[in-house]
């Protein structure tokens, strides 16, 4: 029986995406390379630092360990400036209403993010207090495919993970659901995250349901 549910931030709930790709192509030009909307796909789900060392494998640049964290920390102000001013207009569609009709039927609801702004995220989208427990970056040391996020949000449910459903739009982010017990449903396309117990396009296609039907 499901009694909760787990929520990758970025790429399900809200659309960050493309403020990451403003501020990590800002790095790239001033270091001189070019870096593509696709490139960018491959930083989906994946941490700050390793994001970087993509960043730089695309670019050609070996760098050492003071500068990339620099680099680091001048991106994430970059990234800020434009979290700061998001609002709630900014959750993605369908996601409201089924945060509330989980809320209905009593089930809890988790994050489980490998974003260390996502208490800042979820603050501008006026959402904190919906939730029950918030696993981010800064609470983990193994990133995803690692299942460490989402076993921690079912601690801190005090949930077995088979009692629980994450949500997901990146490949390894399934992979971490499954590896820690856990059903998945995908969000995004079928081609990428067929491993997923269920894949829909976003949470505007999720109902109680077909949560009963996991
Ligand atoms: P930050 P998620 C991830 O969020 C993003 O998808 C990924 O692109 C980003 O690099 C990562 O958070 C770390 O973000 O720089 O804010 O700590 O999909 O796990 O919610
Ligand atoms: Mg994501």
């Amino acid at each position: 029986m499901i009694k909760a549910c787990i929520f990758d931030l970025d790429g399900v709930i809200v659309d960050t995406a493309r403020y990451h790709f403003i501020a990590w192509k800002a790095l790239a030009d001033e270091l001189g390379f070019d870096f593509t909307e696709k490139d960018n796909e491959r930083l989906k789900g994946v941490s700050r630092m390793t994001s970087l060392d993509i960043l730089l494998e695309i670019g050609g640049l070996d760098l050492p360990k003071e500068k990339k964290e620099e680099l680091a920390k001048r991106k994430n102000e970059h990234y800020r400036s434009f979290i700061l001013e998001m609002t709630p207009d900014e959750i993605l569609p369908g996601a409201m209403k089924f945060i509330k009709e989980l809320k209905d039927n009593d089930l809890k609801i988790a994050l489980g993010s490998a974003s260390k702004n996502a208490m800042t995220i979820l603050d501008r989208l006026e959402l904190t207090s919906w939730f029950d427990a918030v696993i981010d970056g800064t609470k983990v040391s193994n990133a995803k495919p690692d299942p460490e996020v989402f076993l921690k949000g079912a601690e801190a449910l005090n949930l077995p993970p088979s009692e629980c459903v994450v949500f997901e739009d990146a490949e390894a982010g399934v992979e971490a659901a499954l590896a820690g017990g856990m059903k998945c449903v995908g969000i995004g396309s079928p081609e990428v995250l067929g491993k997923a117990n269920l894949v829909v396009p976003g949470l505007h296609e999720m109902d109680i349901e077909k949560l009963s039907r996991l």
